[in-house]
């Protein structure tokens, strides 16, 4: 086994040998990659960083289409000693102008398309160059990648060097950028790879976003790390999955990816020589791991995870993967539950929040020290804001938030963030917005708006309003108004009445 620091030196120890095997067959082109040809890319990739003035430390930041270039400019930036710093492709100008002065990217890499609006907000941030990659692989990233030389020395890095930042929703309505170090995201790679037994003879179905810790570290990382393939799709389709997966053995996904893939008639035989379904981001209705299993014969894997801490939890490879739980605090992670008001620890079987502990825990919120004393203890252990208990068989069972947090198909949405843009406009009082159930999304986005006297505005209205301003996906899918928000005797907005009146909106 290689016991490396660097992140990239790890992620390339298992194709060590095996060069000429496959680790990527992209969907778009049908194109098989091999193992050599991509690190080749990416040492490439790695010069035309540094001739681009990258350093180690600095941040390369991107806003790109799910395409291999962008894979290889994540393990190059890290091969180079920098830091990647991937966005959400549904991000708006406005969004990604906060996010480019937070972070100070030496450079910013961008979708063609977007090149002229982004460059404009690039260069008001103050970073240096803006360069791009597109949806067909090409840009002018992969152009100096082809003409720069091949070979380049991995930029030593230590344990506690940053590889990643990844921002995250935070309850102010202020992202956050969680520091992730190589030894973080090397150590939880090799724990999972070993945990779901992967290995050369696997291929992954990889549908997932590469710019969430999910599609980026849990699918990737682990794909590299124990030298399997992948099916590389730049986007979720029920049908193409479905398509793969009698050549695959592994898909992972969030929720929605389960219940879209439970409407297919086609199900049963394509799934049945996969070997794993890994599922997380969100809950797993029990009813979703239930109706699995029957059709499919395969009991889905539950694990649990964040931003900050990467995979905490997992159910068994072997043994028992119990619908409604997400398993046992992984080898290497501690995870105990304390009590929201003292922190005291609580006893077997109690709610409490979910701390955890472990080499997978991040190095703090980029340039927030006060956020990160609030939620990362003196003792190492990270305050999750999840709601949980242990069961007497040792199982993790997450029963609420006790952060306001929506997750819509796998998505983090802060109802702060969305309420702040809200009660900017012109026609309104105040807002609230909160997460009610839906079907595919798991939970979806709900506003009720309290307008001006006199004004009336549509839900119309309300949705042009802030539409540049808001990624699609955290913009309410129902708007509604009301005359006054419902508050208890503090004058505290009750979001529980509210999600209990507008509960079945969407069935
Ligand atoms: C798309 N839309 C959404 C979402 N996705 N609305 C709410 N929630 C969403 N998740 C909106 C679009 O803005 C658009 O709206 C309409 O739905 C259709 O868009 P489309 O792109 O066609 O959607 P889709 O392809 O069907 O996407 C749904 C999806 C996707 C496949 C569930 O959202 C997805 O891949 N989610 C995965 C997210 C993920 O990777 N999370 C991991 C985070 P309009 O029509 O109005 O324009 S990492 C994490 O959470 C932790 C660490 C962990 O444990 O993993
Ligand atoms: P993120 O902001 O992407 O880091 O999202 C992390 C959050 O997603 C966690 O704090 C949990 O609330 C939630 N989460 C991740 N996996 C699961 C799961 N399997 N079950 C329930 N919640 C989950």
């Amino acid at each position: 086994m290689y016991h490396g620091n660097h992140l990239a030196e790890r992620l390339r120890a298992a194709s060590l040998g095996a060069e000429n095997n496959i680790f990527l067959r992209n969907h778009q082109t049908g194109e098989e990659v091999s193992y050599k040809a991509f690190f080749a890319n990416v040492e490439r990739m790695a010069h035309a960083l540094v001739a681009s003035g990258v350093k180690p430390g600095d941040r390369v930041a991107v806003q790109a289409p799910k395409t291999q270039a962008m894979l290889e400019l994540y393990v190059a930036t890290v091969l180079a000693g920098a830091v990647f710093l991937p966005l959400n492709t549904a991000y708006t100008a406005a969004e990604i102008t906060y996010f480019l002065t937070d972070a100070e990217p030496r450079i910013f890499v961008c979708d063609p398309q977007c090149e002229d609006e982004l460059s404009a907000v690039a260069k008001d941030a103050g970073v240096a160059e803006v360069l791009t990659i597109g949806a067909d692989e090409g840009g002018s990233l992969p152009e100096r990648r082809d003409a720069a030389a091949s070979g380049f020395t991995p930029v030593p890095r230590g344990p506690d060097d940053l590889a990643a930042i990844l921002y995250t929703s935070g309850t102010t309505g202020r992202s956050k950028g969680a520091m992730l170090t190589h030894r973080a995201l090397a150590s939880n790679a090799q724990t999972l790879k070993e945990s779901w037994h992967f290995s050369a003879d696997d291929v992954l179905i990889h549908a997932l976003p590469i710019f969430h810790t999910h599609g980026l570290f849990v699918a990737t990382n682990v794909t590299l790390m124990a030298g399997s393939s992948c099916i590389f799709m730049s986007k979720f389709d029920a049908d193409d999955i479905l398509g793969y997966m009698p050549d695959s053995s592994v898909l992972m996904g969030v929720p929605t990816f389960y219940v879209r893939l439970l409407e297919a008639e086609a199900l049963a035989e394509a799934a049945a020589n996969m070997r794993l379904f890994v599922s997380g981001s969100a809950p797993l209705l029990a009813e979703t791991h239930d109706r699995w299993r029957v059709v499919t014969g395969h009991a889905i894997l539950e694990r649990y995870g964040m931003t900050e801490t990467n995979m905490n939890t997992s159910n068994p490879y072997d043994g028992d993967r119990r619908a409604g739980t997400v398993g046992f605090p992984l080898p290497g992670v501690e995870l105990v539950v304390t009590d929201p008001a003292t922190g005291a620890p609580l006893p077997q079987g109690e709610t409490g929040v979910l701390e955890v502990r472990g080499p997978n825990v991040f190095a703090g919120y980029w340039k927030m020290p006060d956020k990160t004393a609030e939620e990362l203890r003196n003792n190492g252990f990270f305050i999750t804001g999840d709601l949980g208990r242990i069961d007497s068989d040792g199982y993790v069972h997450i029963v609420g938030r006790g952060k306001d947090l929506i997750i819509s198909g796998g998505y983090n949405i802060y109802p702060k963030e969305i309420e702040l843009v809200i009660d900017d406009l012109p026609s309104v009082i105040e807002s609230a917005v909160i997460g009610v159930p839906h079907k595919d999304f798991g939970e979806a986005v709900v506003a009720v708006i309290v307008a001006q006297k006199g004004a009336a505005p549509m839900a119309e209205d309300i949705s042009n309003g802030i539409n540049h301003k808001l990624a699609r996906y955290k913009q309410p899918k129902c708007i509604k108004f009301l005359d006054a928000l419902p508050r208890n005797t503090m004058g505290k907005v009750q979001k529980n009445a509210l999600r209990e009146a507008y509960d079945t909106v969407f069935q």
